[in-house]
């Protein structure tokens, strides 16, 4: 019997970079050699933590607090974590998330300005120990992600920040990166689709390699 906890591999990076694109390659690549995985995504996973995810992306009248935001963020990461993750990887399956806590210290920490300290309390209440095993960062100049996404159309709550916000969440991002080169790798989404796919893919194998 085999029982060996699953992996755990984060995609990430700023609007419009083109997580919900790149996802599929990964997923593609762990089918083609047989791995059983669960594909998911943050804020949301489970039906509650949806709901969530859709107070997070609305635009409200009464505007949203930074500690109020924050607090949804890991309260449907619990949710999603309890109902979702932990019982993918205890049987033995890979999990692949869109976004995970590293969007938090890029969102909340660098563009809303909340401390890492705080975060990083709130990451060891909710999750513990846990943390991805691999985490892949699609990297590109805020200007050009936020021209992608406003082609899809109506702005969500975070797409209506200014570009000075989703520069620091790009520093973020990069941060993380340099702080943590074995666990986080940074490519390049300008370049054309099928040029960033190898990329993805490389860097998946080598930080597998590397891991397993
Ligand atoms: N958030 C937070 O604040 N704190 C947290 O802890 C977490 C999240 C977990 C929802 O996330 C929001 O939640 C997010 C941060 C916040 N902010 N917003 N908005 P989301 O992941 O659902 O939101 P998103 O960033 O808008 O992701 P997305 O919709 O999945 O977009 P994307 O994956 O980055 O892009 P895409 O839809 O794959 O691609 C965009 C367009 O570009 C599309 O037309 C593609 O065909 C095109 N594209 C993609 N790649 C290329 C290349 N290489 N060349 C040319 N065109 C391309």
């Amino acid at each position: 019997m085999t029982n060996r906890r699953g992996l755990f591999l984060t995609l990430e990076g700023a609007e419009g970079v083109g997580k919900s694109t790149n996802i599929e390659f990964i997923t593609q690549y762990l089918e083609q050699r047989g791995i059983e995985y669960v594909l998911t995504r943050e804020p949301g996973g489970t039906q509650l933590a949806e709901r969530i995810r859709d107070l997070l992306l609305a635009v409200h009248e009464e505007p949203m607090a930074e500690l109020t935001e924050l607090l949804l963020v890991f309260a449907a990461r619990a949710q999603h974590l309890d109902k979702v993750i932990e019982p993918a990887l205890t049987a033995g399956k890979w999990v692949v998330c869109d976004r995970f806590t590293d969007a938090t210290f890029a969102y909340q920490g660098a563009g809303r300005g909340l401390s890492v300290e705080t975060i990083g309390q709130l990451q060891s209440m909710v999750q513990g120990e846990l943390r991805p095993d691999l985490t892949l960062i699609l990297d590109l100049d805020p200007e050009i992600g936020m021209e992608r996404a406003s082609n899809r159309g109506k702005l969500d709550r975070f797409e209506r920040e200014q570009q000075s916000f989703f520069r620091s969440v790009r520093q973020g991002y990069l941060d993380i990166a340099q702080a943590e080169p074995e666990r986080c790798t940074v490519i390049d989404a300008s370049k054309p689709l099928e040029e960033v796919k190898l990329d993805l893919l490389a860097a998946l194998e080598q930080g597998l390699s590397r891991i397993t």
